[in-house]
């Protein structure tokens, strides 16, 4: 889909400024006793994974506007997933959404495979109805009060564990849009009980090598109170389910100015971080590009994991949730992908010593300088040569549009008509 020649021909346009801009970043990071070449290493060795659901053109509840080439379907969707890795190197591997990307898992890791990725956590979905399902969700699933409503949804877990099993992955993550819209309607304390219940049903049916994460959502779709609203709730599911039980933080969950990076803490602490979905917002749920609206943020929640690496059983799973509706959606998942890496990075470049021997000293001016200076430097130049050595492109959104790469497939893959909604 890409060929490397037009990888390269980009990449001469770039080549000779970023030799000399990363012999100068690596004589300033020197001097700071640091070594470039094993930040570059680190980086080059850390994958984010990509949503199968992002390369489509989002929308929000009042419209959808579809781009050219959307993809028809799981496997032009890996195709798009594998564009972006083809010319990041960043993101391995694509997480699925049941029953979204459902198909034959001997098509599906053929697939893979030609595109050159794997498979990170399975997605389920319980918060749509399907056409052919015997009951509704409109009034929840796992949570719901009626039991034939919850055996279906403890059913369709276990079938996204049994395609995922077949496909080589290792995880389920599971969120639910459970909640009530009028103070009343539920009652908070059975509404929960019946979510452990059931949540507990599919915990069960895990392979002894998976994992479960779930997901907390502050509000949306339920407007009034949602079943795992907060960090909290879903610390005391992780813990009642058992070890093989974690936390995953969508960073759009959480109420405005909310302190993520210290759940991250906290999380890291009671030894339940599960996993992310990076994105950004402004508001609420905005799925934003990870990094566009607030890159210190994303910073610091990176400072908080670069202090927990080497901690026993800490080994969060990265991934991308954002939904994309003014550009194209595979230049806005490189680029968040590289906001990922670049937050990684300057995590590294933390002077530990120097913060801790702050905080023991009540230096705060010292402190927050210290994740300054990391914050601000300007770490490109070490992304752009982890990905030349990986024989990706410098530039990859340049690279991307030299190879017309939208253009192909829009003449292959038929237009979507105006007017159609919803999130994929
Ligand atoms: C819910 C959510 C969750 C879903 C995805 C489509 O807002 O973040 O992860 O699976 O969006
Ligand atoms: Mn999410
Ligand atoms: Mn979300």
């Amino acid at each position: 889909m890409i060929n490397q020649d037009i990888i390269d021909a980009s990449n001469d346009d770039f080549k000779t400024d970023l030799h000399t801009d990363y012999e100068s970043l690596g004589a300033r990071l020197d001097r700071r006793g640091i070594s470039i070449d094993a930040i570059k290493q680190k980086v080059a060795g850390y994958g984010i994974a990509v949503p199968s659901w992002g390369v489509g053109t989002g929308g929000t509840r009042f419209a959808r506007f579809p781009g050219a080439g959307e993809p028809r379907g799981i496997f032009d969707k890996l195709d798009d997933c594998g564009v972006i890795h083809r010319l990041t190197g960043a993101t391995p591997s694509v997480s699925l959404h049941v029953p979204w990307d459902k198909a034959d898992p001997a098509d599906l890791l053929s697939k893979a495979d030609e595109v050159g990725l794997s498979f990170d956590a399975m997605n389920s979905n319980t918060f749509q109805d399907q056409a052919e399902q015997a009951h509704s969700y409109k009034f929840g699933s796992l949570s719901h009060t009626d039991a034939a409503t919850r055996a279906q949804a403890v059913e369709h877990n276990l079938e996204c564990i049994a395609l995922g099993d077949k496909i080589g992955s290792k995880a389920l993550t599971i969120w639910v849009g459970d909640g009530s819209n009028f103070p009343g309607q539920v009652n908070f304390t059975r509404q929960f009980e019946r979510y452990l219940d059931a949540a507990a049903q599919v915990y069960a049916g895990l392979p002894a090598d998976w994992r479960l994460f779930t997901e907390h959502k502050m509000y949306e779709p339920a407007f009034y109170s949602t079943v795992v609203q907060d960090w909290g709730t879903n610390l005391m599911i992780a813990q009642h389910l058992g070890d093989q039980a974690f936390c995953l933080v969508d960073l759009g969950h959480h109420a405005p100015n909310v302190n993520i990076e210290m759940i991250v803490a906290r999380l890291v602490h009671a030894q339940k971080l599960g996993g992310f979905h990076f994105n950004d917002s402004k508001y609420g749920d905005d799925d934003l590009d990870t990094g566009s609206i607030d890159p210190y943020r994303l910073f610091l929640v990176f400072n908080e994991l670069v202090a927990a690496e080497g901690v026993a059983g800490f080994d969060p799973m990265h991934m991308l949730d954002q939904s994309h509706n003014v550009t194209d959606p595979i230049e806005s998942m490189m680029s968040s992908a590289m906001e990922v890496q670049r937050a990684y990075v300057q995590a590294l470049l933390v002077n530990r010593a120097e913060l801790e021997g702050a905080q023991d000293s009540n230096d705060a001016l010292t402190a927050q300088a210290a994740l300054k200076t990391a914050f601000r430097t300007d770490v490109e130049p070490i992304l752009a040569m982890a990905r030349l050595e990986k024989g990706c492109a410098i530039n990859p959104i340049a690279a991307y549009r030299a190879a017309g790469y939208r253009a192909k497939v829009a003449a292959v893959r038929p237009a979507i008509a105006a007017g159609s909604s919803g999130i994929v």
